[in-house]
This record gives C-alpha cells, structure tokens and sequence, in this order.
C-alpha cells in the first residue's frame, strides 16, 4: 500500500505535447492519477534505472521497476482491487491485448518516430533539441541504430512504410473491433489493460505528427470516445 511520504514516479519528461512519450510511463502515470495516489515526478533516464528502464517508483522503502508491477504493488491488498474479478476468458484476452499494445504497437511507436524516414524528419530535430549535448551529439545516432535493427528484425522496413504501417493498422483494428461499444477493453469495467491501451494508443493518437498510424487510430470513433474516457479518469483531471 502506499506509504504517508508521496510516491516517486521515476520516468522521462514529458515531450511533444503528450504527458510522456514513453508508452509505459504514461501508463504508469495514467493509473497513478486514476488511483489518487499522490505522487511527485522525478524526471530519470534508464542509465539511472535498477532496471535499464523506465518508469520506476519509490514507495517508501519499495522499488518497483516495471509498469505492470508498479501496478500490482499499489493494487495488492485493496477490496477493490483492478483485475480482481476478471474471468478466465477476460484474463486471456487482457493478456493477448496487452501483448498487442506492449510490444506490437510499442514497436510501431518506435518505428514511426525513429526508423520511419518521414517520422524521423519530424521527431528527430525535437528529440535532438531535447537532450544534453554530449547524448544530442553521439548517444542519438546509437540509439537510433540500435531501434533500426530491431524494427527490421521485425519486419518492420524503413524504406516501406506503408507495409510497416499496414501492419499497425490490423493491430489498431483488432482492439478497435474487441472494444466494440463497451466502455472499457474488457467491458462495463475499467482494469489494468486500459491502462495499458492508454499508454499505447494515447501515444499513437494524441502526438502532435501525423502519421498514417495515428490518422487510422482518429477515425475510429469508438477509440476516440474510449480514449477520451480515459484522458477524463487520468490526465484531463485537475
Ligand atoms: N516492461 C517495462 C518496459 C519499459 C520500457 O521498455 N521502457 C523503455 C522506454 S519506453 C526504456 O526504458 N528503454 C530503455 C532501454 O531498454 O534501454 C514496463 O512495463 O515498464
């Protein structure tokens, strides 16, 4: 449970207009917020992680590295805890759309910002202006690399996009179809799979660059309806 001395949420700053660019962080934040948790921000990088990762709480005398873990270890022990109740079929499909949102759309993220020549052109003078000199200089370029080669190894070209984005598309199709016109990914309730939704698609919808990715995402209106109940629970709140 949390403690009197308020949480440290450990996570990149917030970028381009959205409260983070980091997917997980935004979840982690997201579900922060929706809990009333409070909780003060400590702008980090995954060099200074227990993990190499960001987001990470300190709760106390508690670590906890890992969004869905930071998510376990303030729900642990609540009546009312999220997750509780889901039935076997709902467990499957949370665990099957947490997988599409966490490394399927995560990856999409990655690719339309770094890999995607087009996406490049607008996020990498922003992301360069962002950074300390010596990591504006050097450290980008290695990064940038090292995203390139794993969205290849996935399929995921630079030099064609639109099969990359075609991908994404099925993906932002599949949840879109899940969610039907039910509230929330797993029907009347909110649960922790939202809040792994927000992080992605919050990323993908709500940048400020067009992508074909985002343009997909905007036109389907039971997304948008869902992802502003979200923002309403979470970051839209005072
Ligand atoms: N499973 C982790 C994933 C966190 C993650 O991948 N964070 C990225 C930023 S979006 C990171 O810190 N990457 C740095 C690295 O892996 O070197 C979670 O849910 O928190």
């Amino acid at each position: 449970m949390a403690g009197k001395i308020p949480v440290e949420l450990h996570q990149f700053d917030s970028f381009w207009g959205l409260p983070n660019a980091s997917p997980f962080c935004m979840k982690a934040e997201g579900y922060l917020r929706w809990r009333d948790i409070p909780f003060t921000i400590v702008v980090d990088s995954p060099r200074t992680s227990p993990s190499g990762q960001v987001p990470w709480v300190v709760d106390g005398e508690d670590v906890i590295t890992d969004s869905q873990r930071i998510i376990a270890h303030f729900e642990a022990g609540r009546p009312d805890a999220l997750d509780a109740n889901l039935d076997a079929r709902q467990q499957a499909a949370a665990h099957m759309l947490r997988r599409i949102c966490e490394f399927d759309l995560f990856w999409q993220i990655n690719y339309s910002r770094w890999a995607d020549p087009a996406g490049w052109a607008r996020f990498g003078p922003d992301i360069k202006m962002r950074l300390p000199m010596p990591m504006r200089l050097f450290g980008v370029g290695l990064v940038r690399r090292r995203l390139i080669r794993t969205c290849r190894a996935l399929g995921l070209d630079p030099a064609d996009p639109e099969a990359a984005y075609a991908r994404g598309k099925a993906h932002i199709k599949a949840i879109a179809d899940w969610l039907g016109e039910s509230p929330f990914l797993l029907g009347e309730e909110i649960s922790s799979v939202d809040f792994s939704a927000l992080g992605a698609l919050g990323n993908i919808m709500r940048q400020p660059v067009h992508t074909p990715l985002r343009d997909d995402a905007n036109e389907r209106d039971n997304l948008v309806r869902w992802l502003d109940r979200m923002w309403a629970r979470t970051f839209a709140r005072a």
